[in-house]
C-alpha cells in the first residue's frame, strides 16, 4: 500500500496540514519517515514550479501523488458553483493548469474540493448543480486528454455545499460519465457526514481513486476517536489498490504527525 503525505505551499491559506518549514525540508521529513509520495495543494499552478516540485521529490525517492485545487477557490475566489459564469469559466481555465501542473510534477491526479464552492448569490441549488456538472465535465475532458485522473471529494458541510456524501459523490461521476473523473474518500470527512463510512466506501467501490486519512480531529490517524478497521476492511474488500493520503493536522509538529500517520498506516494495512 502506497503511502502519500499531504503538504501545503508555504503561505497556503489551506488550513490542514500547514506547516512552518519549506515544501524541500517537509519532502525530506517525509522520505526521512518512510513515505513513498507526496500531494501538494500548491498556492498556484505555477507555484511551486510544478517541475521543481517533482524533481525535490524524485531527489529524495518519492514521487507526486496528486495536485489539490482548492488553492483556485481560497487564493483567488473562482469556484465551479459561482452565479457569475465569467468566474466559473476562470474557474475551469485554473483547474486545467492545474492539470498541466500536474503532468508536469508526474502526478497522476487532481483532487476536486472547495472549489466546489458554496451556494450563494440567491441561485437555486439546481441552476448551482448543472454549473457544477459542466464545469467538472469540461474539466474532465482535459484530464482525459492527459491521461489524468480528477477526483471528486467529498467534503464536509462546513466547507463546501455540494457534495458531502459517496452517494452525492457517485451521482456527479454518473451525470458527468467519464472514466477521468472518480471519486476521493476522505475519513475525516466521512466521520462527519456518512452514518457508516464503511458501507460508504463499499458502495463507492472502485469509483475510488484516491483516499485521504485523518482522525476524527482531523489529527493523525490514532489521536482522535476513528475506528478505521471497518473503513480498512471496506477497501480490502472493494480491491482499492490506490495510494493511502495522510491528510492531516501536522501537530504536534510535522514530523511526529508524519510518523504517527505512517505507522498507523503500515499497521491498518499492512
Ligand atoms: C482536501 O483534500 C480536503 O480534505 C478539504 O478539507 C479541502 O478541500
Ligand atoms: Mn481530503
Amino acid at each position: 500500500m502506497k503511502a502519500s503525505l499531504y503538504l501545503t505551499a508555504p503561505g497556503s491559506r489551506f488550513w490542514t496540514a500547514a506547516s512552518a518549514v519549506s515544501l524541500a525540508q517537509a519532502i525530506a521529513v517525509a522520505a526521512g519517515c518512510g513515505y513513498d509520495a507526496v500531494e501538494v495543494m500548491p498556492r498556484d499552478a505555477r507555484d511551486p514550479d510544478p517541475e521543481a516540485l517533482r524533481a525535490m521529490a524524485e531527489r529524495h525517492g518519492l514521487s507526486v501523488i496528486g495536485l489539490a485545487t482548492g488553492y483556485v477557490a481560497l487564493e483567488h475566489g473562482l469556484t465551479f458553483t459561482h452565479p457569475d459564469p465569467e468566474v466559473r469559466r476562470q474557474a475551469v481555465r485554473a483547474a486545467c493548469r492545474c492539470l498541466d501542473s500536474a503532468l508536469l510534477a508526474g502526478a497522476p491526479l487532481i483532487s476536486i474540493g472547495i472549489i466546489r464552492g458554496k451556494l450563494q448569490g440567491g441561485a437555486s441549488r439546481e441552476e448551482a448543480w448543472a454549473h457544477l456538472v459542466d464545469c467538472v465535465r469540461e474539466c474532465g475532458l482535459y484530464a482525459g486528454e492527459l491521461g489524468l485522473t480528477l477526483t471528486i471529494e467529498p467534503g464536509n458541510r462546513y466547507e463546501t455545499d455540494f457534495i458531502h456524501t459517496a452517494d452525492e459523490g457517485l451521482a456527479l461521476l454518473r451525470s458527468v460519465n467519464l472514466p477521468s473523473v472518480r471519486l476521493q474518500l476522505d475519513t475525516f470527512h466521512m466521520n462527519i457526514e456518512e452514518a457508516s463510512p464503511a458501507d460508504a466506501v463499499r458502495r463507492a467501490g472502485l469509483y475510488t481513486a484516491h483516499v485521504h486519512l485523518a482522525d476524527s480531529n482531523r489529527r493523525a490517524p490514532g489521536w482522535g476517536h476513528l475506528d478505521f478497521r471497518p473503513i480498512a476492511g471496506a477497501l480490502r474488500e472493494t480491491g482499492y489498490a490506490g495510494a493511502i493520503g495522510l491528510e492531516m493536522l501536522l501537530v504536534p509538529d510535522l514530523e511526529a504527525a508524519a510518523r504517527q500517520g505512517l505507522q498507523f498506516v503500515r499497521r491498518l494495512f499492512g
